[in-house]
């Protein structure tokens, strides 16, 4: 017998042992205090004004779709908007959950969002995700039927990946992407990845900022690129469309895999040949 799998619990010390196989826990809507909506109101009034013409046509398509304004939302209210659009569903975590299941709730088009929402004097920094960001930053991004099906495939070949030793070069497509990707449209580089979307201080930087690099997508290029998960990143990824997604979902990324493992990693801010860059990182001391 495998032991249950334990994670740190947001604000609790020691394991946290689930209740439930699939880690879900009922929102509990009605607990959530006056200043924990008031929290996500200042946060969705801040990051409404960051997003502006920054984020991509779809993602402000799809926030417009859920009235989220003015409070924490109810997931069921929300889950009826956006099962309709793309069959999807959000359920409740305490945070972050085992890979493997957040893979196996992926590939069954349930996005696992944090029950949670960080205090008042911590809106900028996180270290799991909490409500605002799952809810703001991704689910108006699985309104639309290409992000719909690549984050589907995603938890599918997640599953895969496992089995293959390949997690990480997924994780990094993953990385790159849904949480930090960007995407041209018309003339102009624009912002759907939710870990930019839902942040305040990231979002302008990753748009106008001198300092990161920024890069034309190449799906092998990305995936042997470390990530950091402790800063802005260093180099953001522009797709030349949404739809370019698709294409990955139809590969088979195991002759992929076999070749990142027999190359060196990248490190975040690396610039090699043969990248198509449209901004070359300027330090600033
Ligand atoms: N759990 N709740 C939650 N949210 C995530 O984004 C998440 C997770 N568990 C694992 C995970 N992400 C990543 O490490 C995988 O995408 C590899
Ligand atoms: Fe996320």
């Amino acid at each position: 017998m495998r032991p249950l799998p334990t994670v740190e619990l947001h604000g609790k010390a020691g394991g946290y042992v689930p209740d439930r196989l699939d880690w879900t826990i009922p929102q509990d809507w009605d607990a959530y205090t006056p200043a924990e909506h008031k929290v996500w109101q200042t946060l969705y009034q801040r990051q409404i004004k960051q997003i502006k013409d920054r984020a991509c046509a779809d993602f402000m398509a799809g926030l417009d779709r859920l009235n989220i304004a003015n409070e924490i939302p109810r997931f069921e209210r929300l889950n009826d908007i956006l099962h309709a659009a793309t069959g999807w569903q959000i359920v409740a975590v305490p945070g972050l959950v085992p890979d493997e299941v957040f893979f196996e709730h992926l590939a069954n088009r349930r996005f696992p969002a944090g029950q949670f929402i960080r205090t008042a004097d911590q809106l900028d920094y996180l270290q799991e995700p909490d409500v605002f960001h799952d809810v703001f930053g991704h689910v108006p991004m699985l309104m639309h039927p290409v992000m719909a099906d690549f984050i589907q495939a995603y938890g599918q070949g997640g599953l895969r990946a496992q089995g293959l030793g390949a997690l990480e070069p997924l994780a990094r497509l993953y990385w790159y992407t849904v949480e930090f990707g960007l995407v041209r449209e018309g003339g102009e580089v624009r912002i759907f990845g939710a870990g930019i979307l839902s942040s305040h201080s990231e979002t302008p930087y990753a748009l106008e900022s001198p300092v990161p690099n920024r890069i034309m997508f190449d799906l092998e290029r990305v995936m042997r690129t470390r990530y950091r998960i402790d800063d802005f990143q260093e180099t953001y990824f522009v797709l030349p469309d949404l739809e370019r997604l698709l294409h990955f979902t139809q590969e088979d990324f195991a002759p992929l895999y076999a070749r990142i493992k027999a190359q060196a990693a990248l490190a975040p801010g690396d610039v090699i040949a043969g990248d198509d860059v449209l901004h070359l990182s300027v330090p600033t001391f």
